[in-house]
């Protein structure tokens, strides 16, 4: 997927500046230097967007105080927990001590979740419920059958969501289609806006007939099958 793809598809799906913050967010040491966005400021910290709308905007429908409550301390919790993280990750590659990185992962995942999540969530909101485009319409009766189709799916997913989370529309650019999931919790040691470069399977079953227990011993050695190439042409792909 080229970069105009993936922005094109961010702005179908509403999120607007948050997707060119997305590649700084991978690289938590370089400085940002995009400033055209809300989430994130030029010296790579993460920040708080302001509502495009009144706090008593979407009145009955979602209360004044709520908004409050929601935004203002919710939303700025994960931001600053966020931002804590960051500087924990990069006092720890500074110092080559990696024994908070469990802890420090953990952070990131679950702020990096909550600043993300709810920069989309108070984005797609508003008093005007405005329109569909042809593309957003056309994808929908393609992977729903129909609009209606959608909505009950989409209620279905998000009302039974176990303990606390979202329901998620997603682009899926493998497939090229809409799809909808759920999030528990919202975490799970990921971020909902990142796209991988390089993974690494630590499933027993990637190891353990060889490695045993020692996972550590793996995950060296896989360094050494490690085609460097190819995550060079993905992250190219990705870059656009
Ligand atoms: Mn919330």
């Amino acid at each position: 997927m080229n970069k105009r793809t993936f922005l094109k598809t961010g702005a179908a799906l509403g999120l607007g500046g948050i997707l060119t913050a997305h590649s700084k967010i991978v690289n938590a040491i370089e400085p940002n230097t995009n400033k055209n966005n809300t989430i994130i400021n030029d010296k790579g910290e993460y920040i708080l967007p302001p509502l495009k709308y009144e706090y008593d905007s979407l009145e009955p429908y979602i209360d004044t105080e709520t908004m409050h409550l929601h935004h203002d301390i919710h939303h700025n919790g994960y931001v600053k927990g966020l931002n804590k993280a960051v500087n924990g990750i990069k006092e720890a590659i500074e110092k080559n001590d990696y024994s908070l990185i469990k802890h420090l992962e953990r952070e990131f995942a679950f702020h990096g979740s909550g600043h993300f999540l709810h920069s989309i969530y108070w984005e797609i909101m508003g008093p005007d419920s405005g329109l569909r485009s042809k593309l957003l319409d056309r994808y929908i009766n393609k992977d729903f059958g129909s609009y209606e189709n959608f909505k009950n799916y989409f209620i279905a997913v998000s009302k039974s969501v176990e303990g606390s989370g979202w329901g998620i529309l997603s682009y899926q650019p493998l497939s090229d289609k809409l799809i909808i999931l759920q999030a528990e919790k919202h975490q799970n040691q990921a971020q909902w806006i990142n796209i991988p470069v390089m993974v690494v399977d630590v499933w027993e079953h990637a190891y353990y007939l060889k490695y045993k227990n020692k996972r550590k011993d793996y995950i060296e050695a896989f360094f050494n099958v490690i085609n460097w190439t190819e995550v060079s042409n993905r992250f190219e792909r990705i870059k656009g």
